[in-house]
């Protein structure tokens, strides 16, 4: 593929430099910001990610602040996982939807304290929406979107390399909770979250001035555990069902049918947008639901339209994320089946670019 032009509405990150020196070799865009994917390549990235301790840039993750005395009722009304046994210290994976329930991120929540959160999202312009319902409800709350770069450090290794850095305290982080640590004198939050299922921690970089200094001094530490850059691992996502906002699920799509009823509590998520929708879809039930998808036979190529999911002549759903899993020794996928459908066995056909391939529905993911 040809080169992407650089320009001012193509943001760089504040770890730019670091990640180029690593000898980067894949972008992609997300929220308008660059995301560094590849490394040396997808497969070789996947294995180390699974063997030693990566550091990702994942500036993109851009923060929502809200600040005010109306914070915490802003954050409830942007989504129906119930938020009042939520406390400061603590990290949800929240579903934010509109009006009839549609699905218009899926970020996780930052409880700084009680007047003041991030949310940290996934890519749509989700600041607009936000501000949009503060000013609409006349809310005493700030909206902006701080200098916060996330830095994800995850692999096997990531605890052993973290304490170098931040000291041994930096092991008692439960996951989904975060802590305030120093580095060069100045705090920073950091969690035991990311986006990959081999553990780690995600540094929310306050202040891109220190964001070289920490990236070295991380980088210098993890000589030692074989630290490499890396990104967001495709085939290791979908091996462990992390579900990518724009390629399997948008706007058109309920939390129920993405597999996110587990984090609506729709009865109890008082003032939510979209309560009245989503107690219709959650009585009724979604007619069609994200599922694993196994697709036998030669590995697949890139996954960049919807894949028809086939029983003989009808449709019966779509395939959204493809990769041939190494680990696995078969095409592992993401995708939308509809209920006939998706009880785990069933057998059915993907229609790939290159052509039909048997397949099978997965209830639950590889990891
Ligand atoms: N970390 C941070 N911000 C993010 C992401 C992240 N913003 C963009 C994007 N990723 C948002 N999407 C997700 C999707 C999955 C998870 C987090 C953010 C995730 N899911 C776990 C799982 O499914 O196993 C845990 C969910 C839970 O049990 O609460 O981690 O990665 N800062």
């Amino acid at each position: 593929m040809a080169m992407i032009a650089p320009s001012r509405r193509l943001r760089r990150t504040p770890f730019s430099a670091g990640v180029e020196a690593a000898g980067v070799k894949g972008y992609t865009v997300y929220n308008r910001m660059l995301l560094p994917t590849t490394f040396r390549s997808m497969v070789e990235d996947y294995h180390h990610l699974k063997e030693a301790v990566q550091i990702w840039d994942v500036s993109c993750e851009r923060q929502i602040e809200l600040r005010g005395p109306d914070a915490g009722r802003l954050m409830q009304m942007l989504t129906p996982r119930d938020l009042r046994g939520m406390l400061a210290g603590q990290c949800y994976y929240v579903p934010i939807v509109d009006e009839t329930g549609g699905m218009l991120n899926d970020p996780v929540a930052v409880k700084l304290s009680e007047d003041r959160w991030w949310i940290s999202i996934a890519d749509s312009d989700l600041l607009y929406w936000v501000k949009g319902i503060a000013y609409g409800y006349r809310l005493d709350v700030l909206v902006d979107e701080p200098d916060v770069s996330p830095l994800a450090i995850q692999g096997p290794r990531a605890d052993d390399l973290m304490s170098e850095v931040f000291g041994d305290s930096v092991r008692d982080i439960r996951f989904f909770r975060f802590g305030h640590f120093d580095f060069n004198g100045r705090d920073l939050v950091i969690a035991r979250s990311g986006y990959s299922k081999q553990g780690g921690f995600e540094i929310y970089v306050d202040g891109s001035d220190i964001a070289m200094p920490l990236w070295n001094a991380l980088m210098e530490a993890g000589q030692k555990y074989d630290i490499h850059a890396g990104g967001p691992n495709l085939i290791e996502r979908i091996e462990g069902g992390l579900l990518s906002y724009g390629n399997d699920m948008t706007m058109d799509n309920t939390p129920h049918e993405c597999g996110l009823g587990r984090f609506c509590n729709t009865h109890t998520a008082i003032g939510c947008i979209g309560r009245d929708a989503l107690l219709r879809v959650a009585k009724e039930g979604p007619v069609k639901q994200i599922r694993a998808i196994q697709i036998h036979g030669d590995a697949v190529p890139a996954c960049d339209r919807l894949w028809p999911v086939m029983a003989g002549s009808k449709r019966v759903g779509s395939v959204s994320s493809a990769a041939w899993s190494p680990d696995y020794k078969t095409n592992v996928a993401i995708g939308m089946v509809r209920l006939t459908h998706w009880d785990e066995g069933t057998d059915v056909q993907v229609e790939t670019p290159t052509g039909r391939q048997f397949a099978t529905v997965h209830e639950s993911f590889w990891i």
